[in-house]
């Protein structure tokens, strides 16, 4: 959760400095939701999640250096530098979609796929509070009852769906239950609303969640109270829907680092000292590390050259001939004039 909670400074930073372009959507106060659902998965369990992907991103194996290699649009990137920030992928891990809920039909296609193989896996399929509504979303419940296949869909209900709070968007916020009467007691499905900042109760109902969608009894709803930080994206400083006071009070409250910090050392497992030293070394997420690591590896990708290598027009697009020159047009330009026509 601290390397995730780094690594989300180091992109807000990268965005501020115009490194990253276009959409940065940050999960800092979410990551207990995260950690929570990895800590139960199994190998070959798959997560399939919106925008905010970072974190997931990490946590699925991209390393620290690929994530921000990708998310500043470059070749080094998980996806060459053709995703940006909002569409990650790796093994197991199926995005990163900027359309919101468009991941869960998406995420119920996949569960379908590993039945189809014979799998026994589930997929973990998020989606916001801002898409639980959806009517996609309750196409996509209705088949994967009708079909029983083993997705676990996952409402992250972060209170605010860009500037609108839940009370403002919806009839019923409890998302967990589904408009009930007209869905989940329809279908039948088995739904429940978890502490979304405690990692443990996270971890235990992703463990649940497993078992049962993998009894055969078909999907499963959880509702993860949880609350993001900074605001929708990076564009939105998020101060005017909420007030400052809201946000101070669930970091002083009910952050997840400090919530499961406190856990540790009331078990005695550490002291507070210790928890001061980072765990991995790869915590190093200092921006001033990565411009430097990103650049080199820009400059690498120059040096070498590209002659000789079959390369389509996309290709270019992670590897525009500057820095300030990654996305939009003029790398097409520049890399059109640098590559020998017919080449
Ligand atoms: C189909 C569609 N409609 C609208 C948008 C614009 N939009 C982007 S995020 C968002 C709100 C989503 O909120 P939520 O699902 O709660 O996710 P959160 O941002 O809180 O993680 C909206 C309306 C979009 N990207 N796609
Ligand atoms: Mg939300």
């Amino acid at each position: 959760m601290n390397t995730m909670r780094q690594l989300e400074n180091t992109c807000g930073k990268l965005y501020m400095q115009k490194d990253i372009k276009g959409f940065c959507h940050l999960y800092s106060g979410q990551e207990a939701c995260a950690v929570g659902i990895k800590a139960a998965m199994r190998t070959d369990d798959a997560v399939i999640t919106s925008y905010r992907a970072h974190a997931w991103g990490y946590l699925m194996g991209i390393s620290l250096h690929n994530l921000l290699a990708e998310v500043t649009g470059r070749k080094t990137g998980c996806c060459r530098g053709k995703g940006g920030s909002m569409h990650l992928f790796t093994k197991n891990f199926y995005g990163g979609h900027g359309i919101v809920g468009a991941q869960v039909p998406l995420g119920t296609g996949v569960v379908l796929g590993m039945m189809c193989k014979g799998q026994s896996n589930v997929c973990f399929i998020l989606y916001g509070d801002g898409a639980a509504n959806q009517g996609q979303a309750f196409e996509a419940f209705n088949m994967a009852m009708l079909w029983k296949l083993p997705s676990i869909f996952v409402c992250e209900n972060n209170t605010y769906g860009m500037g609108t709070s839940a009370e403002r968007s919806s009839a019923d916020t409890d998302y967990y239950i589904c408009n009930d009467t007209i869905f989940c007691v329809f279908l039948p499905l088995l739904f429940f609303q978890v502490d979304g900042m405690d990692v443990v109760s996270v971890r235990e109902a992703a463990r649940f969640a497993i078992e049962h969608a993998l009894s055969g009894a078909g999907p499963i709803v959880l509702e993860l109270l949880t609350y993001r930080y900074s605001g929708h994206s990076m564009s939105d400083p998020g101060e005017s829907y909420r007030s400052s006071e809201e946000v101070k009070d669930v970091r002083a409250t009910r952050d997840p680092i400090v919530l499961f910090r406190e856990v540790i050392v009331s078990a005695n497992l550490a002291t507070p000292e210790e928890l001061k030293v980072p765990v991995y070394a790869d915590t190093i997420t200092n921006v001033q590390f990565y411009n430097t690591k990103l650049r080199c590896d820009l400059f690498l990708i120059h040096s070498g050259g590209l002659d000789g290598v079959v390369v389509s027009i996309c290709d270019y697009h992670a590897e525009g001939p500057g820095s300030n020159s990654l996305r939009g047009h003029s790398w097409l330009k520049a890399g059109l004039a640098s590559r020998p026509l017919g080449a």
